[in-house]
């Protein structure tokens, strides 16, 4: 009996051996060979980056490398040059971004000859909407890495330091150099005493990786937690409490960030509550910075409910300031004019503000597609937004080159990402939602790199290519993981945004979410008394004529706060294209498309195409299973189920909704309906229920 029982325990416990719970990331151990490193200099970043060559090298057995820092005005920032020797840098940060980079070469196969490599951007955040109990808004990989609720949340635990610092290695280890530890719905709280304690042990957790800390202030703070009856930017009391808390903060972090601004914005606080204007509130946090180095990341996401359009307002807002901030503040604008929508066109703000320096906002939660269910790399939809064309400066006037001072002089150079992380083991509740955040840093450091190169290097240093020792006639041949796992679980990576929008909103559709979620589809939800520019409809517009919001100069002009040749591109349903058309037009259900189809048709076949796109995925997926560890294996098959059932929601939901309006079939060819729409809308005001 003992024995039966010792063999059952043993048992179980080499299948937890065996178990992958997601939290290395794309950091595996891999058995390393002996390397000699040498560096004259010593630190704690030095030491970081000569242990990582020790622990995973993968070259020649004894090689020796060297890591030096010189002098070099070619390389620029956290950059490096790079051989087969080893690595030169100007920081210690670009010695340890080098190390990197030579170990992901080899793992993923490679070649290192002699090279320089510069950073995009000289800051690439990660933007942490966490609140200070412990919650993430928009965030789906369960609670904050960060804050805790309860009485003894300020204590700094072993745990938090072994986490945090996993957090900074990942970061440091696809070259992000910035963490904006809070939510921008900010807490005044943050900046009190206590609170400031913690983000010190935080950020002495994140410095030898490169890391600084960032917080998210609420504008009002002089007045909630410094007891003034003001927070007016022009008042003198008002200007010494925050030239008084920069210096208090620095004295704990001397190399911290900088502050991110929700102002005015989504009920948050702001300079237009004391008469005064995002110029007034941004330059007195920067002047209160400047001393000590720190930066102001103004957030340039407003609208207010009124009769002007929505995708027009921030650009509206923020024109009139174009060279009148400080040289510290950079005017964060997200990647479309709306929200993170599944596909936007990009903001017009981006190189329109030729005098002041602006950043992207990415999201890499995703808030809307499909929160940590859906599989969806979202490389793509970033690569086609940092590649889009501007024409502020004529032809290569990328939104990438209008950021990253290639086109206009800038101070400061930087591109945000708000986490998808959580205490979840794998840190970001999908497997796959882990590539999202590799994907950002790596875009982030390098805007040139392609997505398909990305999820190349993802695939092959999360999954483990096997190396052809390790392998006998029975296992898997490297030919065989290449062509049976690399490949279509590439291809499925790449395929998966476009996949989302055909299912959720081909077209041009956007924000027609159920309430509050935005998770599921809502095209009806307009309950009565709410704001319009909250309800999906003012978004599609669907009536029995047609579907799509009007931009035009017929509409609301959107059209005119892009350059030309956009303005017109856009402007003429012939030139504009189809992925943006009901983004810029309201156009009539027997509208006939380039490939002869009526609209009504081509929405129908697009929503079933995004349906059948998944079915396939999950096809991909049941296939690589001999390739990859039983427990992600399964975890990644079950959400592509869930996934599956939520698509078909969406094309019926979406589907049998705008045929009210359209009056038409939807082509026979096509599968029919699954779900009846008074179920869905049924479900759906179930689901609003329960959030509120
Ligand atoms: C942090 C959207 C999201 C909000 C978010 C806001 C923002 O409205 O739904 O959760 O708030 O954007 O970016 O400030």
């Amino acid at each position: 009996m003992k024995t039966i029982l010792s063999f059952v325990i043993l048992f179980f416990l080499a299948l937890g051996l065996n178990a992958d719970n997601g939290h290395q990331l794309w950091l595996r151990s891999k058995s390393s060979v002996p390397v000699q490193v040498i560096c004259k200099k010593s630190s704690e970043t030095l030491a970081i980056a000569k242990q990582e060559l020790q622990q995973a090298w993968q070259g020649e057995a004894g090689q020796t490398v060297r890591l030096e820092l010189i002098r070099d005005k070619q390389i620029a920032g956290d950059g490096f040059r790079l051989s087969a020797e080893g690595i030169q840098a100007t920081t210690e940060s670009g010695i340890l971004y080098g190390v990197y980079e030579l170990l992901r070469r080899q793992q993923t196969g490679k070649k290192i000859g002699e090279e320089l490599v510069n950073p995009t951007w000289e800051h690439r955040l990660l933007n942490h909407w966490d609140n200070l109990d412990g919650t993430v808004e928009r965030g789906y990989a369960g609670l904050s890495i960060f804050w805790r609720a309860g009485n003894d949340s300020l204590a700094v635990t072993e745990e938090d330091l072994k986490l945090w610092e996993e957090y900074a290695r990942a970061n440091a280890s696809i070259g992000i150099n910035g963490s904006v530890l809070n939510n921008v719905n900010a807490s005044p709280k943050i900046l009190s005493a206590a609170y400031l304690s913690r983000v010190k042990a935080i950020a002495d957790v994140l410095r030898p990786y490169g890391i600084k800390a960032y917080l998210s202030i609420n504008f009002a703070s002089s007045m909630v937690i410094g007891g003034l009856s003001t927070a007016d930017p022009l008042n003198a009391e008002v200007v010494d409490w925050w030239k008084a808390k920069a210096k208090e903060i620095y004295t704990l972090i001397p190399d911290f960030g900088g502050f991110l601004v929700k102002a005015n914005s989504e009920g948050q606080p702001g300079p237009q509550d004391f008469g005064r204007n995002h110029v007034d509130g941004a330059n007195l946090l920067a002047d209160a910075l400047k001393p000590h180095g720190g930066l102001v990341m103004w957030r340039a996401f407003v609208y207010n409910p009124s009769d002007e359009d929505r995708a027009k307002q921030a650009y509206n807002e923020f024109m009139p300031f174009d060279g009148q901030f400080r040289d510290n503040v950079i005017i964060q604008v997200k990647n479309g004019p709306i929200d993170f929508q599944p596909r936007e066109p990009f903001s017009p703000l981006f190189g329109a503000m030729k005098q002041t320096s602006v950043m992207a906002e990415l999201q890499v939660t995703q808030e809307y597609l499909g929160h940590s269910v859906h599989l969806v790399f979202l490389a793509p939809m970033w690569e086609e937004f940092l590649h889009s064309e501007t024409w502020q400066e004529g032809e290569g006037s990328t939104v990438a080159r209008t950021t990253d001072g290639s086109l206009f002089e800038q101070k400061h150079t930087a591109i945000a990402g708000v986490a998808n992380i959580g205490l979840d083991d794998n840190w970001c509740g999908h497997d796959f939602a882990q590539a999202n955040w590799y994907a950002f840093g790596r875009q982030a450091w390098d805007s040139s790199l392609s997505s398909e190169q990305i999820a190349d290097e993802w695939l092959k240093l999360t999954f483990n290519q096997p190396a052809p020792e390790e392998m006998d006639a029975e296992t898997v041949l490297p030919m065989e993981w290449d062509l049976n796992f690399l490949k279509p679980v590439k291809q499925m990576m790449l395929n998966s945004h476009e996949a989302a929008v055909d299912y959720m909103m081909p077209l041009g559709l956007h924000h027609i979410f159920a309430a509050h979620h935005h998770y599921g589809p809502g095209p009806w939800w307009a309950p009565k008394g709410m704001r319009k520019d909250w309800t999906p409809p003012y978004y599609h517009q669907a009536d029995t004529e047609g579907i799509g919001f009007d931009r035009t100069a017929s509409g609301s002009d959107a059209v005119s706060q892009y350059h030309e040749p956009l303005k017109a591109h856009f402007s003429n349903p012939e030139t504009c294209p189809e992925a943006l058309l009901l983004w810029f037009h309201h156009l009539p259900w027997d509208y006939q498309m380039k490939n002869g189809r009526t609209l009504w048709d081509e929405l129908c076949y697009r929503y079933d195409h995004g349906v059948q796109q998944v079915r396939q995925f999950q096809k991909i997926w049941d296939q690589a299973e001999r390739y990859v560890d039983p427990e992600i294996f399964g975890r990644v098959q079950h959400k592509l189920r869930e996934q599956s059932l939520n698509a078909v929601e969406w094309k019926d939901a979406c589907l049998l909704y705008f045929q009210q309006f359209s009056q038409r079939a939807i082509p026979y060819d096509l599968e029919r309906p699954l779900n009846n729409l008074d179920d869905l809308i049924e479900k759906d005001e179930r689901t609003i229920r329960a959030y509120e």
